[in-house]
């Protein structure tokens, strides 16, 4: 895997507004953002019953490292005024860190690659649109075909919203 790669999800209030904030705040804090995905509208994983999604991919490069730069975006989580109630419950703002290059990382707070990217169609859909050929670097299986494995048949819907 080359390359550092967010998701942005947002399903509460004006979902495009948040998403084109947070990636104001991630360039005000220094990132670059090298190439970003289509804007996709998905259905609720995890939790039924809440509104569907809106989420995107950025390619980012940063000289932070993986603990800088998640501390960077909890700020800005927190600035945009996300209030953590329960897992995988509806969110104004979440930004995840998919992918550091080829680092593999467990820490208490952190897990890269992010766990959840082998099982969600609403990940997997905008990476494979960027990074189609890029490998997993802990799953040896490029993004195109952990899309073609994934048992996750949750709607994703190509939009055309711009950030
Ligand atoms: N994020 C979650 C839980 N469920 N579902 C969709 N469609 N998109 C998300 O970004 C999402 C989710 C936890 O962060
Ligand atoms: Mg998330
Ligand atoms: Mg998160």
């Amino acid at each position: 895997m080359n390359g550092i790669y967010l998701l942005l999800g947002s399903n509460m209030g004006n979902r495009l507004e948040y998403l084109k904030e947070a990636e104001q705040q991630l360039i005000a804090a220094g990132i670059q953002v090298l190439d970003e995905s289509s804007i996709y509208e998905t259905e609720p994983w995890g939790k039924e019953n809440q509104d569907w999604f809106l989420n995107v991919v950025l390619q980012i490069e940063t000289s932070k490292s993986p603990d800088e730069l998640l501390k960077t975006i909890l700020d800005i989580e927190k600035s945009l005024g996300r209030i953590r109630k329960e897992k995988w419950g509806e969110r104004c703002i979440d930004i995840d860190i998919l992918y550091y290059h080829n680092t593999s990382l467990e820490l208490e707070n952190l897990t890269i690659p992010h766990p959840g990217i082998p099982n969600r169609r609403f990940t997997l859909m905008p990476l494979v649109e960027m990074c189609p050929l890029e490998i997993h670097p802990k799953l040896s299986k490029t993004n195109m075909q952990l899309l073609a494995d994934c048992s996750d048949e949750l709607d994703c819907k190509l939009t055309d919203y711009k950030l």
